[in-house]
């Protein structure tokens, strides 16, 4: 068993080099093993392109050794013909004897039936080696096949005094709380989710761009609330630099446009939307009025932040939890509280 594990945590490994570039596929990392050595490794890039099996199977240079070896692979093995054909007729046309799986695959398309198959053409199928860790790895995906929602992580940085910004000021520079490695942090984490949202009056305040111009890797899509289209088109976040979906009541000419019911839920309206839209992950990055009503609505699945030394004085009220959540993780002394919902969802 301890073996097993070994190799799985190799494959959890390389499956989280894709986070981020795979939606609105898993992450999946595989490794191939011959007499207790690797002797091939593979992950999923890029929705549409291989699955990691295919990449583990492919780098393997002797492929005689494949009749004598066990696959390891964080998710199921799929079945069905997606975007690229399934994994387990890859897996029994080169005759690999085992099959190490992580855990089963919540898509309606496979759900079971890759190891099925499997186990119906002879191999030996070990199931649930560190299964726990194969599901938190893919809570994004695993939230919106079982939930019908995308996962949802909270974000925002308030003052020493819990201030989420001063008092607006018209002319005024904007307020920096957080430091230039926060704010690296903070693109690196919109690379690795799908889709970014905010409302209409940090769009119209801060004229932000959303983008991950910090960091290597792709931007996430921009996601803005604009019930009656007030923010000015001209704005950053209607650029060229990433796609844009905009909530609204009616269709506009200058960005997609989906139709939400704003008489209704608004974070069920929000959800149902995006998830309308195969959107897996969203970071919501204010204000503070929307944060709140996810808070309120209890429907939330991370919670990050950042704590400054900055006393502001007055200004906006950062947004407050009305139970305590769980802490997950203090980094940097303080300085970066990340917190998780329990309520929502036991992948941790
Ligand atoms: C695997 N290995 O590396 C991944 C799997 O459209 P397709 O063909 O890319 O299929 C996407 C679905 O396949 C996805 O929703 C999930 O159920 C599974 N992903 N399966 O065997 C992989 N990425
Ligand atoms: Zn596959």
């Amino acid at each position: 068993m301890q073996q097993h594990e070994k190799f799985m945590k190799r494959c959890l490994e390389l499956a989280s080099a894709g986070l981020g570039s795979t939606y609105p596929n898993p992450i999946v990392g595989s490794v191939i093993v011959h007499e207790g050595k690797i002797i091939g490794e593979g992950w999923h890039r890029k929705a549409g392109e291989a699955h990691a099996e295919v990449n583990a199977v492919n780098s393997v240079k002797d492929k005689s050794l494949l009749k004598k070896s066990t696959i390891y692979v964080t998710l199921e093995p799929c079945s069905h013909f997606g975007k690229t054909p399934p994994c387990c007729d890859l897996i029994i046309a080169n005759d690999i004897p085992n099959v190490v799986i992580g855990c089963v695959d919540p898509n309606e398309k496979v759900a079971g039936r890759g190891i099925a198959k499997l186990m119906a053409s002879g191999k030996k199928v070990t199931l649930g080696v560190l299964e726990k860790e194969c599901i938190a790895l893919n809570r994004r995906f695993f939230t919106f096949q079982n939930k019908k929602r995308p996962y949802i992580i909270l974000k925002w940085a308030q003052s020493a005094d819990g201030f989420i910004s001063p008092e607006r000021k018209t002319e005024a520079k904007p307020v920096w709380l957080t430091n230039q490695y926060s704010r690296q942090l903070v693109h690196k984490w919109r690379t690795q989710e799908h889709a970014i949202l905010i409302g209409t009056q940090t769009a119209i305040d801060d004229n932000p761009s959303l983008t991950a111009r910090d960091w290597h890797g792709q931007n996430p899509i921009r996601i803005v609330i604009d019930r009656s289209h007030r923010i000015p088109k001209e704005n950053h976040i209607f650029d060229s630099q990433a796609k844009t979906i905009a909530l609204s009541e009616q269709p506009s000419d200058w960005a997609q446009t989906e139709i939400i019911d704003f008489e209704g839920n608004l974070v069920e309206e929000i959800c149902k939307s995006l998830f309308r839209n195969d959107i897996q992950s969203v970071i919501v990055e204010g204000g503070r009025r929307l944060l709140q009503t996810f808070i309120d609505a209890g429907i939330w699945d991370e919670a990050r932040v950042f704590r400054s030394e900055t006393v502001l004085g007055n200004g906006t009220k950062a947004p407050f939890f009305d139970f305590m959540p769980h802490l997950k993780e203090n980094i940097r002394k303080d300085e970066l509280l990340m917190y998780r919902n329990h309520d929502q969802h036991d992948y941790f």
